[in-house]
């Protein structure tokens, strides 16, 4: 399938990189932009040699939301079901990246606004440059925050910031999100690709298979009580101790030589 909305590649160090590319609508989501996304992640997903994905945005901003020329209502049309765009597109792409069985890198090099907002949450380590801004806008135009944003919010940020947000729409900094643990680092706007390339093309040389069990445990802990979540750690590392990279791991270990992750 030839992307027009995305570009994206799976590179030799196991890098994918899907960078949305509608710069001139600040790369709101349409529903052919939905579809090439879920695309690109299936791809993601059946690949033997994709370690680690980095999502970024074309342009100065890094994503829109919803295009809103897709979903406007003219006077006296039948009102629309926003429901089924959340089913059909929103709720199935925060499942998928934040269930992807690697580790999900987001470099937010813009503004990211409504359901663009949320999707960095979604994601596992999010860089974002220093001119970048984070925007609950739903709230501008009588909607809820979607895409995960009110089970997410409260939990990083805490419920007094998350219902400002949430309320009142207001453009929080990279750097403000950074020091309220929104997101992981803040980068310098020209640096901030290269920052994060090399980010994922480190993380693809260490045991990816272990690092997605990391984040499967992570993910679950928000939900799980104490005693549920030491269970959820002895499953996931009988898992882990049988993986190829445990056994690679330990064996360089004791050699004392570098070890050779394959993400098995
Ligand atoms: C846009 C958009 C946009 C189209 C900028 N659409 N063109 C889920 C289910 C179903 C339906 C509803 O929604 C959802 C989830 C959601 O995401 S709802 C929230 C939707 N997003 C918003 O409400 C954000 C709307 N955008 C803005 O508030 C501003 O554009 C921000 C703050 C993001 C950026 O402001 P500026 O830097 O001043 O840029 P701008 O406003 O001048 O925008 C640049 C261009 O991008 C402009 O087009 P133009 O032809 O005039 O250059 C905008 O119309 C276009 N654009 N957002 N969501």
């Amino acid at each position: 399938m030839p992307f027009e909305h995305i570009l994206f590649s799976i590179d030799a160090d196991g890098v994918a990189l899907l960078s949305l590319n509608r710069p001139e609508q600040l790369n709101s989501f349409n529903t052919a932009m939905h579809l090439e996304v879920r695309e690109a992640l299936r791809q993601v997903r059946q690949s033997e040699h994709a370690r680690v994905l980095l999502l970024t945005a074309e342009g100065r901003g890094f994503c829109a939301g919803q295009d809103l020329s897709d979903r406007s209502v003219a006077p006296g049309a039948e009102m629309p079901d926003l429901g089924e765009s959340i089913d059909a597109f929103y709720n199935p792409l925060v499942r998928s990246l934040r269930d992807l069985p690697l580790p999900v890198i987001c470099a937010v090099n813009g503004v990211a606004a409504g359901a663009g907002a949320n999707l960095p949450l979604a994601c596992d380590l999010v860089l974002a440059a220093r001119s970048a801004s984070f925007i609950q806008a739903f709230c501008k135009i009588g909607l809820v925050p979607d895409s995960g944003g009110t089970w997410q919010l409260p939990r990083l940020i805490g419920m007094a910031r998350a219902k400002a947000l949430a309320m009142l729409g207001t453009r929080l900094s990279a750097e403000q999100a950074q020091q309220w643990g929104l997101i992981h680092q803040v980068v310098d706007d020209a640096a901030l690709r290269d920052e994060a390339l090399a980010l994922a093309r480190q993380l693809a040389t260490q045991p990816t298979y272990g690092l997605a069990l990391i984040k499967r445990a992570l993910n679950q802990s928000f939900d799980n009580g104490f005693d549920q979540q030491l269970e959820l750690e002895r499953d996931l590392q009988r898992l882990a101790g049988r993986s190829e990279d445990y056994r690679e791991g330990v064996g360089a270990f004791m050699d004392k030589r570098t070890p050779v992750f394959k993400g098995r």
